[in-house]
C-alpha cells in the first residue's frame, strides 16, 4: 500500500510513520508537510537514513494549497491518505485563530477535493476528543455525543470532521474519522503540557498550572494512538467515527507533580496562574466501538509511560534544542506574560 501522511514531521505524524514502516515491508510512506514551527524533519532523521528514496519520501507542501496537493497526489499516487496536518495548540488558537481556519478547515477541504478527484481509496481524518466539548465529573464521550467545540482549535477540528463526513455522504468518498484523547511520548512539541513542564523544570523555572489544576485529561501514549490509526486504516468502516483513549484520566496537577518527582525537582517550582479562557474541564473517552470493531486497546500504563517519556527528553537535549525556534520562544514569551501567567 502507498500511504500519504500529511503533517508527518509533527509529533504524532512522525511517530505514525515510524510505526507504519514497521508493519508491512512492502508499504511505502509519503510525508507531505508544510514544516511550520511545529514540523521538524529531525523527528524522522532515523527514518530518512534507513528508508529515504525507497520506502519513505518527503515532500514539502501545504494542504491548503490546491496545486501543491494535486502535484503530490499526481507524483506518488497513494492508495490511502491520513490527514494529521493541523495547527494543534489550543493556546495559540486563543491568541490567533486564523491559521487554524486556514489549515484545519480550508486545508482539510482542499485535501478532500483533491483526494476525491485522484480516486484515493481510503482517507483517515485525524480528529480529537476536544470536538465533543467539556465533561462534568462523570460520564465519557462516545461517538454519539453531540459535537460542542468550545475553543477556536476544537471548532476548526469539528468543522473538518463535518466536511469529511459530508464527503462520505455526498460523494461516497471512503473517508473515516478517528478522535483521540491527549497524547504523550517522544517528539512532542514543547508547548504542550508534558514537554513544556519538563523544559521549565529542567531549567529550574516556574511551572505554570492553569486555574486550580484540577482539569482532567485522558492521557494516551502516542504509540497506542498510532496503533489505533493503523487499525482504522486497515480495518475501519468508511463513514465510521472511532474514539481512542488511554483509560488514564489524570488532573493536570497530578501530572505536573509526577513530572517533578521523576526529575527529582521540588514542588515549590509550581505556580498556579490565571486560567486558560474557556478551559475545558474534563475529557474522557469511551472507546468500546474501536475495541469491538478494530480490536483496539491501549497497552501503555500512564505512570511508566510518563517516566519513559521524561527520560527520553532528558536523553535527547539536542532534539529539544533543534525544535526550539525564535518563533516558538516569542509565542511562549507573549502568552505567559499575558495576564501575568509567568
Ligand atoms: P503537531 O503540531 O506536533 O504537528 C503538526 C504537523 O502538521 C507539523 O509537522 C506541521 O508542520 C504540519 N502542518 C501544519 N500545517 C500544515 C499545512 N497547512 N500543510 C501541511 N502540513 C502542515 O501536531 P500533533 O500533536 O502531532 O497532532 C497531529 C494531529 O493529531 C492533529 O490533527 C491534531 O489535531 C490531532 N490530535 C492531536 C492530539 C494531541 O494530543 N497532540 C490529540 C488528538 C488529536
Ligand atoms: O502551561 C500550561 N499549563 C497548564 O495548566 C499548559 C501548556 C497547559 N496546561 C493545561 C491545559 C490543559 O488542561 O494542561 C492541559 C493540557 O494542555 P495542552 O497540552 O495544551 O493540551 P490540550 O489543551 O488538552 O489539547 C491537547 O489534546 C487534544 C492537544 O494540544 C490537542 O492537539 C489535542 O487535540
Amino acid at each position: 500500500m502507498r500511504i500519504l501522511v500529511t503533517g508527518g514531521c509533527g509529533f504524532i505524524g512522525s511517530n505514525f510513520i515510524r510505526f507504519a514502516l514497521n508493519q508491512n515491508p512492502s508499504d511505502v510512506l509519503i510525508n507531505f508537510d508544510k514544516l511550520t514551527y511545529a514540523g521538524n524533519p529531525a523527528n524522522l532523521a532515523d527514518v530518512e537514513k534507513a528508508h529515504s528514496g525507497d520506502r519513505y519520501f518527503f515532500c514539502r507542501g501545504d494542504i491548503a494549497d490546491r496545486s501543491e496537493v494535486l502535484a503530490v497526489l499526481e507524483e506518488y499516487r497513494p492508495d490511502a491518505v491520513i490527514n494529521f496536518a493541523a495547527e494543534s495548540h489550543v493556546d495559540r488558537s486563543i491568541h490567533n485563530a486564523m491559521p487554524f481556519v486556514t489549515t484545519n478547515i480550508v486545508g482539510t477541504q482542499t485535501l478532500l477535493e483533491a483526494c476525491l478527484a485522484a480516486g484515493v481509496e481510503r482517507f483517515v481524518q485525524i480528529s480529537t476528543d476536544e470536538v465533543y466539548g467539556s465533561l462534568g465529573p462523570t460520564g465519557k464521550f462516545s461517538e454519539q455525543t453531540p459535537l460542542d467545540p468550545r475553543s477556536p482549535y476544537s471548532a476548526s477540528k469539528a468543522s473538518a470532521d463535518f466536511l469529511t463526513a459530508a464527503f462520505y455522504h455526498t460523494h461516497a468518498f471512503p473517508a473515516l474519522i478517528t478522535r483521540c484523547s491527549n497524547n504523550y511520548g517522544p517528539y512532542q512539541f514543547p508547548e504542550k503540557l508534558i514537554p513544556f513542564m519538563f523544559r521549565q523544570a529542567a531549567n529550574n523555572q516556574p511551572l505554570p498550572v492553569y486555574g486550580d489544576g484540577l482539569n482532567v485529561r485522558d492521557w494516551i501514549h502516542v504509540e497506542d494512538h498510532c496503533r489505533g490509526v493503523w487499525l482504522a486504516l486497515t480495518k475501519g468502516r468508511p463513514g465510521a467515527v472511532y474514539n481512542f483513549g488511554g483509560d488514564a484520566e489524570r488532573s493536570n496537577i497530578e501530572v505536573v507533580k509526577r513530572i517533578l518527582q521523576i526529575m527529582d525537582k521540588p514542588e515549590t517550582l509550581i505556580r498556579y496562574v490565571k486560567d486558560r479562557p474557556g478551559h475545558d474541564r474534563r475529557y474522557a473517552m469511551d472507546f468500546s466501538l474501536a475495541a469491538r470493531e478494530l480490536g483496539f486497546s491501549p497497552v501503555h500504563a500512564f505512570e511508566s509511560g510518563l517516566a519513559e517519556t521524561i527520560h527520553w527528553y532528558q536523553n535527547n537535549p539536542e532534539w529539544l534544542d533543534s525544535i526550539v525556534s525564535g518563533a516558538y520562544l516569542e509565542f511562549i514569551k507573549q502568552w505567559y506574560a499575558k495576564d501575568q501567567r509567568l
